[in-house]
């Protein structure tokens, strides 16, 4: 009775996880049912109850799972889940088991995911790492070297080639760093042991099956961050799905080594995340008299532009790149950044929000456009 109650748990768990993974709260529905499952062990068999059953189980051999074990495969909920998906994505279960037989948690992951830099830093410590001279040259260089390609992109999608640039430069230095975490471990670790984001990391995880057996990778060996993100511009498996395209025209989607297909691809996701043409990106707001309450009041925690142009020029903002970035009642966002000097006021356009499609993060966004104002902004 109890191992069916456990085992009732476990679907229970596996399916608000995985089926339902949009909703937000199955962590939660999650610690409900256990809850109301203790509780209904407690009401049926009180405390000495459960204790004689559990040692009926074990006398009678039955084996309980460990929720868990290190090594994945161990675990029912894990095998559910391969089950699962191998059903609704019609894919072989036997084929998908072997791929996570030698899974395990990986603990550097999880210290990893729990302090990353956007979370921690201020602007002050953020641009340092990001904005420095060998960044710079280093951006300089690939421009020179991918000239054409980074010009196609730019024909194509409108994004300018030093914004591709900056974005493989902040990503991974150029293709310096793509990651050297194995793409299904880190995704299994973060799905099954770090409840806070499970219902994304399996998401995930799921896209990236998928993904693989449909590009006929090695599964196993792809390699990335410790967040899943692949390749030199660090697509997330839905993303490469979505947005990766083939710009060479070879008939594969290259994330790895083909610079072509990662120049078009950071160019496609960016256009297809509202990028503007020709329309200004961040501008800073210098005052004269400090940053005033009033605009301090444009400031919102949403990324999402939400002020209009004649807001912030009735606050003293006025600049050429003014209505060019708000044509069409386009809006913009005022952020402030905490810079070596104190506070910077900052005003950001649609395409500095489109940026932050990329990663949600303002101080990403900054890094990234000052990196590609560094780099320069035409093609030699
Ligand atoms: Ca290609």
């Amino acid at each position: 009775m109890i191992a069916t109650l456990k085992k009732w748990l476990i679907k229970a768990r596996t399916r608000e996880t995985f089926r339902h993974g949009r909703a937000q709260n199955c962590t939660e529905q999650f610690e409900r049912l256990c809850r109301l499952g203790n509780r209904m062990k407690s009401a049926v068999y009180g405390g000495c109850a459960i204790a004689l059953l559990g040692s009926m189980a074990v006398a009678s051999g039955v084996a309980e799972a460990d929720e868990n074990a290190k090594r994945y495969f161990e675990r029912d909920s894990v095998k559910a889940y391969i089950e699962q998906i191998s059903e609704e994505q019609d894919l072989d279960v036997n084929r998908i088991s072997a791929l996570f037989t030698d899974l395990e948690r990986q603990q550097s992951i999880l210290d990893a995911i729990s302090r990353p830099a956007e979370r921690s830093l201020t602007w002050r410590e953020y641009r340092p790492i990001f904005v420095t001279q060998k960044r710079i040259d280093g951006g300089k260089a690939f421009l020179a070297e991918h000239t054409e390609l980074l010009k196609k992109a730019e024909e194509k999608f409108g994004v300018p080639a030093s914004i591709i640039t900056a974005i493989i430069g902040v990503e991974t230095y150029y293709g310096g760093n793509t990651g050297s975490y194995g793409v299904l471990e880190a995704l299994a670790t973060l799905s099954f042991d770090y409840p806070r984001r499970s219902d994304f990391f399996s998401r995930e995880m799921t896209e990236f099956i998928v993904l693989s057996e449909a590009e006929g990778w090695d599964t196993v060996n792809v390699l990335g961050s410790y967040a899943g993100a692949m390749g030199m511009p660090q697509f997330i498996a839905s993303s490469y799905r979505e947005y990766a395209i083939d710009f060479d025209g070879d008939g594969r989607r290259d994330l790895f080594s083909s610079h072509a297909d990662i120049i078009g691809s950071v160019g496609n996701y960016l256009a297809r995340h509202g990028w503007v043409e020709n329309a200004p990106i961040a501008e800073r707001w210098i005052t004269d008299n400090g940053i005033t309450q009033p605009m301090r009041e444009f400031v919102r925690e949403s990324l999402l532009p939400a002020i209009d142009a004649d807001s912030v020029r009735s606050q003293g903002f006025d600049s050429s790149q003014l209505a060019q970035g708000t044509q069409d009642d386009r809006l913009l966002s005022v952020m402030t950044m905490a810079g070596e000097q104190g506070d910077e006021l900052w005003v950001g356009y649609r395409n500095f929000y489109a940026i932050t499609r990329y990663n949600h993060s303002r101080l990403y966004a900054m890094a990234v456009y000052q990196l590609a104002e560094a780099i320069g902004s035409s093609t030699p």
